[in-house]
């Protein structure tokens, strides 16, 4: 196997003690920031990540974080008798003991164990399978809500300031560096229409939140299909509770998939509901009735920051977020525009769940 294997992973594979020990690898195409690949050995299967520095400059950052928090998930797993193994990421150490290698070209990589026995459900309507996914939001929270937020770097600071994406999105638009905003002057006006959406909501108290719980980032148990773990603890930050459910729902609770066709893309609210359920079932009891009433705003400003990012990117020729080809982030702002639209249709039912 060694002689296949490119050469930029071969060092990294050293440093975390794989090498001579691969027996399969495999690229997982999942995210749109870092690369993930699937490493097999005799002694179990590994997620060797390079991570993306144009998007993460100061990458152990994320790895003091990540170590910190997913460590005080395991405690938290054990002492509900949960399996700490299984409940969240298990950073795996090189063989000098830090938890990343840096490569002389700068190339930066982590390793985690692989979660056996559990998969992902990129996209689902199953209403069991969306309250275990709200479930696990809720208990990801609380169980992070003793964890010290002074502790946690601000990995990529003003994430979700959508005042501030606002900003740069009307910077995208006057510099329009290759000539693309002829080709979609109806989104940009969509997005400038739906500016109030931009605005902050006062009052919000400050959480330990992961900032990009979508399914995609929901480990399930395959046999139970019960939610065991939310993974890619890139973005846990200080951040509001209300961003975190609104950013989870804008993805799974929509009817079109992010990269497929814009077209007919709906909020469904039968999803809603069980994601709601989910989430309310565990975050009820230490939600402050603001955060209850600005549920379904989160949601709906998430939608729009999502769509304001991606058309931003295509603007600014897809420097961010990755790409097949050159109208990928035009179509993907075009479903959150369409998403947007059904959302703010269905807000009084989306409120009337809330109790
Ligand atoms: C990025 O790479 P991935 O899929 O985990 C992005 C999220 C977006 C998402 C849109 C660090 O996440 O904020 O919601 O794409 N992550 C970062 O699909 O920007
Ligand atoms: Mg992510």
């Amino acid at each position: 196997m060694n002689r296949s294997i490119p050469s930029f992973l071969a060092d990294a594979l050293k440093a975390f003690s794989l090498w001579g020990r691969v027996t399969s690898l495999s690229l997982n195409r999942n995210g749109r920031v870092n690369d993930t690949y699937v490493v097999g050995t005799e002694a179990g299967r590994f997620i060797l990540q390079k991570v993306n520095r144009f998007v993460f400059p100061r990458p152990e950052r994320i790895m003091a974080n990540i170590v910190g928090v997913s460590s005080f998930l395991r405690e938290a797993a054990a002492k509900r008798g949960g399996d700490p193994r299984r409940e969240t990421l298990q950073v795996v150490p090189t063989e000098a003991g830090s938890s990343y290698f840096e490569a002389p070209d700068g190339s930066f990589f982590r390793c985690f164990a692989y979660i056996e026995g559990a998969l992902v459900h990129p996209s689902t309507r199953d209403p069991g399978l969306l309250y275990e996914a709200g479930r696990l939001l809720g208990r990801f929270e609380k169980d992070l809500s003793r964890y010290p937020l002074g502790d946690l770097y601000e990995t990529i600071p003003s994430f979700h300031d959508t005042k501030k994406r606002y900003g740069a999105f009307l910077e995208a638009v006057a510099s329009n560096p290759l000539g693309r905003a002829a080709s979609c002057r109806e989104e940009i006006e969509s997005c400038v229409d739906n500016r109030a959406l931009s605005e902050p909501i006062a009052g919000l108290p400050v959480r330990v939140t992961h900032n990009d719980p979508k399914l995609t980032n929901v480990m399930f148990d395959a046999e139970s299909g019960r939610a065991l773990a939310l993974i890619d603890l890139d973005t846990v930050m200080p951040g509001y509770s209300v961003f975190d459910f609104g950013d989870a729902v804008r993805y799974d609770c929509s009817s079109g998939d992010e990269d497929g066709d814009p077209k007919g893309v709906s909020f469904l609210l039968r999803s809603y509901e069980a994601f709601l359920r989910g989430y309310l079932s565990l975050a009820k009891g230490f939600l402050t009735p603001l955060e209850k009433a600005n549920l379904s705003r989160g949601a709906l400003q998430m939608g729009y920051e999502c769509g304001l990012r991606f058309l931003t990117d295509y603007l600014l020729g897809d420097v961010y977020f990755k790409v097949m080809r050159p109208g990928d982030n035009l179509a993907r702002a075009r479903s959150q525009i369409r998403l947007l639209a059904s959302m703010k249709e269905k807000k009084a039912q989306m409120d009337s769940l809330v109790r």
